[in-house]
């Protein structure tokens, strides 16, 4: 704790307002989707950060440029810090053309491979583990001294991708740093009933990963750990994973209500809401005064007005594009190319629709290959051998075909009556 007051002592002010910034920019690119949302201008789910912006934040300023990062739901704060405009994260909800995948994905589903390196997040709890330790690893052999990070909430933590992901990062010593969000709900599960430990950040012990926990809700306490983190990571003493004590402050999405979470819990969170708890720290440090705040705030009001008018003025993508973008295409999908071992055209449509090499009788039909109208299954095998063999009789050496097919059926027949 004394070693963690010191570094955030060592804070330059810049940094200090650069976190209490992304903070409040965080917090409201998140308002004005909620008012798009209550007009009918979001596409799907939205979801909210509210109260745990110094989790996202906090971590992703430790990171640098060339450092890859995969956020999940409530991580827009990283996306921000790590250099997405606003109109990309208003339009991408907005499911509009300009949007980062032209409408065809919502929320925060979206990356940037070739320039911000943002890989897009992954619905499945904890998949992005193994895939953000792959890139770790890709950018070792690479010699690209980079780190690479991601998100897991204290739910998405019990998932066994979590646990495999973890070894898999250790015993690969990967660049890599995790963050594990706890807070204290995964839907409507509390914490308390769906671990029993204290510190989530224990689960790493079991794997060998070195791992620290930090208050959540303190942005200098969370910036100075993951720096610590990722200066470990590359250095090569990955990977780590950082507990992030905090709580979610509204329901798991715009949907829910969240009345299941008690109300003095609320209240007490809502006490150590990290950007008040950050601007008394700055105004107490004489680092920022109400003039300074002020400016801030017009800023952050003049882009967003701004991000959300490009947005809003964005058209919805044509009816003809559904079909586009389906298959990769090279360049103008990606600049990441697979290596073909065919040419791309003989393994693309519509040369590669053609009818299999290979058909099964009946397959499709409603009829099963015995002539009945079940379709395949077990049942059938028996018929099938049966033809074969006739097949076989026909090419005048019918006995020992029979004789091999009745050696091969006694040992299943036997292991049968043993059974019983
Ligand atoms: C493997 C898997 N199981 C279930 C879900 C459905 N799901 C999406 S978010 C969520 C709750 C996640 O809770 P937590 O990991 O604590 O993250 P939080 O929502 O609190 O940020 C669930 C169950 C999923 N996306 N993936
Ligand atoms: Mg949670």
């Amino acid at each position: 704790m004394a070693a963690e007051k010191r570094m955030v002592k060592t804070l330059t002010r810049q940094q200090h307002l650069d976190l209490y910034y992304y903070m409040r920019l965080n917090r409201a690119v998140e308002d004005t989707m909620v008012k798009l949302f209550r007009q009918n201008k979001i596409v799907g789910g939205l979801y909210s950060s509210l109260g745990q912006e110094a989790v996202s934040v906090g971590t992703a300023s430790a990171l640098e440029k060339k450092d890859w990062l995969a956020p999940m739901i409530r991580n827009i704060g990283a996306l921000l810090v790590k250099g997405v405009p606003p109109r990309d994260v208003f339009m991408q909800h907005m499911a509009k053309y300009d949007s980062p995948t032209k409408g065809k994905d919502g929320t925060s589903h979206f990356g940037d491979l070739e320039n911000l390196h943002i890989v897009s997040p992954i619905s499945m709890l904890g998949d992005l583990i193994p895939v953000m330790t792959g890139v770790a690893m890709a950018g070792r052999y690479l010699g690209h001294k980079i780190v690479a990070m991601t998100w897991i909430g204290d739910g998405g933590s019990s998932t066994g991708v979590f646990h495999e992901g973890l070894n898999f990062a250790a015993t690969q010593k990967a660049p890599f740093v995790l963050v594990l969000e706890n807070n204290l709900w995964a839907y409507s599960t509390p914490v308390k009933r769906q671990v029993p430990v204290e510190n989530l950040a224990d689960r790493a012990k079991a794997y060998g990963v070195k791992s620290f926990v930090v208050d959540g809700n303190d942005v200098a306490a969370v910036y100075t750990t993951a720096r610590e983190a990722v200066d470990l990571a590359r250095s090569g003493e990955g990977p780590i994973l950082i507990e992030a004590k905090t709580f979610r402050r509204l329901g798991h999405a715009q949907h829910d209500p969240a009345e299941y979470v008690p109300a003095e819990m609320k209240k007490y969170w809502e006490e150590r809401d990290p950007i008040a708890r950050h601007e008394k720290f700055l105004f107490k440090e004489k680092l920022l005064d109400e003039k300074g705040k002020k400016e801030i705030e017009a800023k952050i009001n003049a882009l967003l007005e701004k991000e959300r008018d490009f947005a809003e003025s964005s058209p919805m993508p044509p009816a003809e594009f559904a079909e586009h973008g389906v298959y990769c295409t090279g360049d103008d999908c990606h600049k990441v190319r697979a290596k073909w071992e065919r040419p791309i055209a003989e393994v693309t449509p519509p040369r590669s629709s053609v009818p299999a090499v290979w058909t099964v009788e009946g397959f499709g039909a409603g009829k099963g290959s015995g002539g009945g109208s079940a379709p395949i299954h077990f049942g059938d095998t028996e018929k099938h051998e049966h033809k074969e063999e006739a097949a076989v009789s026909s090419n005048g050496a019918k006995s020992s075909a029979k004789a091999a097919a009745k050696s091969a059926k006694k040992p299943a027949v036997a292991a049968r009556k043993a059974k019983r």
